[in-house]
């Protein structure tokens, strides 16, 4: 069985391709076409904690608009959403090498990032993100860049436990509001509102993970920030996860 195959199942069980779990989605066929991208970070990348939420941070200055440009034209050039009705593209284990470029650029600003002098936690891998998930090797082996047009957005989940701890969430080309629900909640009250702009980078870990639901509802009404409802534009987001190993 190839490695790619091998990984399917892991992921989704045997019947795996079929899957309509949470992640159903397309299948697609990945050309080899990178863009090459640098990650250069500066000296203390700035980071957010949702306050409500352990196990959140963002970095909303991730990636400069020239990197969003590239990443967006690789993500292009795989051909995924050629389709109208194509909306979700995954790939597992050996992912192309913009993905991978991306990967390294996220274990990179991590190791880079000072910790919060406010926090009580003074590793400030712990701050961002758990220090012993930064030494797994990959960070990442499974992608999902899905594609938003005005209205669409993706129902409240938590990440399948088939996936390690320690997600992250790249977004590209326009802002959304996503929104954070406790798993055993089920009314709309305290849902926890995280503001997502382009190039931003969303580190899921921990009880953020495992804890709280996330969703992106962008019927009218439930996009708004500052009190304003956001102008929706399309919207690209890059999903990096670890499958769990298996015996
Ligand atoms: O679009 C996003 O930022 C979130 C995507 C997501 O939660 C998923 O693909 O499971």
């Amino acid at each position: 069985m190839d490695e790619y195959r091998k990984l399917i199942q892991e992921a989704f069980g045997e019947s795996s391709e079929d899957s309509d779990d949470d992640d159903h989605g397309q299948q697609m066929e990945g050309s080899n076409i990178s863009v090459e991208a640098q990650y250069v970070f500066g000296e203390n990348p700035k980071w957010e904690r949702i306050s409500e939420i352990k196990g959140l941070s963002l970095c909303r200055e991730f990636l400069t608009s020239d990197q969003q440009s590239t990443l967006l034209a690789s993500i292009l050039q795989e051909g995924w959403f050629s389709e109208a009705s194509h909306n979700q593209a995954m790939r597992f284990g050996d992912l192309p090498p913009w993905a991978k470029e991306l990967s390294t650029g996220i274990h990179e600003i991590i190791e880079y990032s000072d910790y919060d002098p406010e926090s009580m936690e003074t590793d400030k891998q712990e701050f961002i993100f758990p220090s012993e998930l930064l030494k797994r090797e990959p960070l990442f082996n499974q992608l999902i860049v899905n594609s938003y047009q005005p209205g669409e957005g993706i129902c409240a989940h938590v990440d399948l436990m088939r996936f390690e701890d320690g997600i992250a969430l790249v977004s590209l080309e326009s802002s959304c509001v996503m929104h954070f629900s406790r798993v055993h909640e089920s009314t709309n009250e305290n849902k926890i509102p995280v503001y997502l702009t382009p190039g931003s980078l969303l580190l899921i870990s921990g009880e953020a993970r495992y804890k709280w639901k996330h969703e992106i509802n962008r019927k009218p009404g439930f996009q708004k920030w500052d009190g304003l409802e956001i102008h929706q534009k399309k919207r690209t987001s890059i999903t990096l996860r670890k499958l769990c190993k298996t015996e």
